[in-house]
């Protein structure tokens, strides 16, 4: 008496995965059999779930839990042996990460759409990770988008998915589907990676933090871990009740969406560090009172310091970071004697480095940092071992950063995003952008001289697959350099990304307004690509 039904279907177009799983409208993703056309190409595309155990959980966006309860009534159709559940279908990324790794499963579900906006009329998403914890890799990624292309139907369990709302194992068939607390295995291993102890101290010496969750899923694991098991004010964490449309904001930590912690932290009575998480909690925005600091610069900041914090104590193998973000932190790492690794934009291309032990700490200038702790950028993780620095070294961060930049040089970096622009314009832009590349050697744009402009492509030391197309670079002779590239996660036209870059080792000339430093890279690349006649755009729509 199988319960299993096996719905005919026909392949959906536009199913391929971006830079981080699909993401799509939420009306789309509601749509049958939007969603479980996707789910049976994933399950296909892996070669299968039979007997296997899945993590399952997500930012709790709007319609996260009724997509559960599909994923879940389809996981057990489809044979698998157990789904393990965040109560509630609740899980930040990096803790379904080490769920999946924790627990030994065969892989995992999230569902998200990371940083972009939640609810009926935004976006919705969804992700395989694989059993080392992390993003799927290019391969995968790609044999799931050619089973969508060739689905003929699916399979789901007939009856209601169990109530996922109390802790504890039910069946759903022969699959068991056991919730879980999502925040405690998390909390641990924070506390296995940090000196909790000395940022207690630090906390009651008078240290003050604001924690800023933007109404997203780090909201339980930041009161948890700052609040109750670190002993921070009460208050400390701010809009830390996640809610389905994120209190209608952009749950993007960077100064723009989170202005409201911006505010804070250049106020006069601004409390000594403050941060943000982005709705899944692989993100994170560090900002000292006065003092912002950019993604790519914490990178380099954490990888010079790590080994105050017990985890890291034996220092580093290495470090990676993706192709746009600055070389503060190769820097840091030709300092220490370590390997540098320059990877395509997108966490699944550090899983080869980490599962090999050839880096440690990895980022992206987008605010993600993470290391082998987990196979995904983790946002709280960023903060605690900003914490334990803070701690140890006694310093502030604006004193951290003023040290870091007088020692190494700074990279002034920007990334200018243009969003929503005409598909055509932007594929155009880059298009005749890649024609130019060999013409461009030598050529004068004002205050710059190109010295070599090239397209990214990234051949992985570990498993020697190639990826061809991830952005291109125009280095100018003065060390500046410019990134475009067209983002892999929006849900509407193009997002096209400029990313600026120069390195400024003169002592008197280290505290410069960045986009005043970057002035002559954005004037020159944008006579080189025409961005403001090919957008249409006077400036602009996001400056990171
Ligand atoms: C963006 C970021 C990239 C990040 C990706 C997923 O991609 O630039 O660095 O890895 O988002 O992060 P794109 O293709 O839009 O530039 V998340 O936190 O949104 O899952
Ligand atoms: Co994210």
């Amino acid at each position: 008496m199988s319960q299993i039904q096996i719905i005919p279907t026909q392949p959906i177009a536009g199913q391929k995965p971006g830079t981080s799983g699909l993401r799509k409208k939420t009306s789309v993703f509601m749509e049958p059999p939007y969603l479980e056309n996707y789910v049976q190409a994933i399950f296909e595309g892996i070669g299968g779930v039979a007997g296997q155990t899945l993590v399952v959980g997500g930012d709790g966006r709007y319609f996260n839990d009724s997509a559960v309860a599909v994923i879940l009534r389809m996981a057990a159709a489809n044979g698998a042996a157990r789904c393990i559940v965040g109560q509630g279908g609740l899980l930040s990324t990096p803790a379904a990460s080490h769920l999946i790794r924790k627990r030994g499963a065969d892989g995992g579900l999230i569902l998200s759409a990371s940083h972009n906006p939640g609810g009926p009329e935004a976006d919705f998403g969804l992700k395989y990770n694989g059993p080392n914890g992390g993003p799927a890799t290019e391969a995968v990624t790609d044999r799931i988008f050619a089973r969508t292309l060739d689905i003929t139907e699916y399979h789901i369990w007939e009856g209601d998915a169990p109530d996922i709302g109390l802790i504890g194992e039910a069946h759903l068939g022969a699959m068991v589907v056991e919730v879980i607390d999502p925040i405690t295995d998390y909390a641990d291993l924070m506390e296995s990676l940090f000196d909790f102890a000395a940022i207690r101290a630090h906390l009651k010496g008078g240290f003050r933090l604001r924690f800023d969750a933007m109404h997203a899923i780090t909201g339980p694991y930041a009161h948890e871990i700052l609040e109750n098991r670190l002993g921070a004010a009460p208050g400390s964490v701010v809009n830390g009740t996640p809610s389905p449309d994120f209190g209608g904001g952009h749950p993007d930590p960077n100064p723009i969406w989170a202005h409201e912690l911006m505010t804070a932290m250049y106020a006069p009575d601004a409390p000594d560090f403050g941060a943000a998480s982005d709705g899944d909690g692989d993100r994170n925005m560090i900002v000292g009172r006065n003092c912002y600091v950019s993604p790519s610069d914490s990178l380099a900041v954490l990888a010079d310091l790590a080994h105050l914090a017990p985890g890291y104590a034996d220092g580093l193998a290495g470090v990676a970071r993706s192709m746009p973000t600055s070389a503060a932190v190769d820097r840091v790492a030709a300092a220490k004697g370590i390997d540098c690794f320059e990877t395509p934009t997108g966490w699944k291309f550090f899983g080869n480095l980490l599962d090999a032990g050839r880096a440690t700490l990895c980022g992206e200038e987008s605010a993600g940092t993470g290391s082998n702790h987990v196979r995904e950028k983790d946002g709280l993780w960023a903060v605690l071992l900003w914490l334990n620095i803070l701690a140890s070294t006694g310093k502030g961060v604006s004193e951290l950063m003023a040290d870091h930049w007088a020692r190494y040089g700074r990279n002034y970096y920007s990334r200018h995003d243009y969003e929503e622009v005409d598909s055509e314009a932007a594929n155009a832009l880059i298009a005749d952008l890649r024609a130019e590349l060999p013409a461009l050697p030598g050529k004068v744009f004002g205050a710059l001289t190109v010295e070599r402009a090239d397209e990214f492509s990234y051949d992985d030391p570990v498993d020697g697959s190639h990826a061809a197309g991830q952005g291109i670079r125009v280095y100018f002779t003065n060390g500046a350099r410019a990134v475009l590239r067209l983002s892999g996660t929006g849900t509407a036209g193009a997002t096209l990304r400029v990313y600026l870059e120069a390195l400024e080792t003169d002592p008197a000339a280290l505290h410069q307004d960045p986009q005043t430093a970057l002035a002559d890279v954005i004037t020159a690349i944008d006579a080189i690509a025409g961005i403001a006649a090919r957008t249409g755009r006077t400036g602009p729509d996001v400056i990171t």
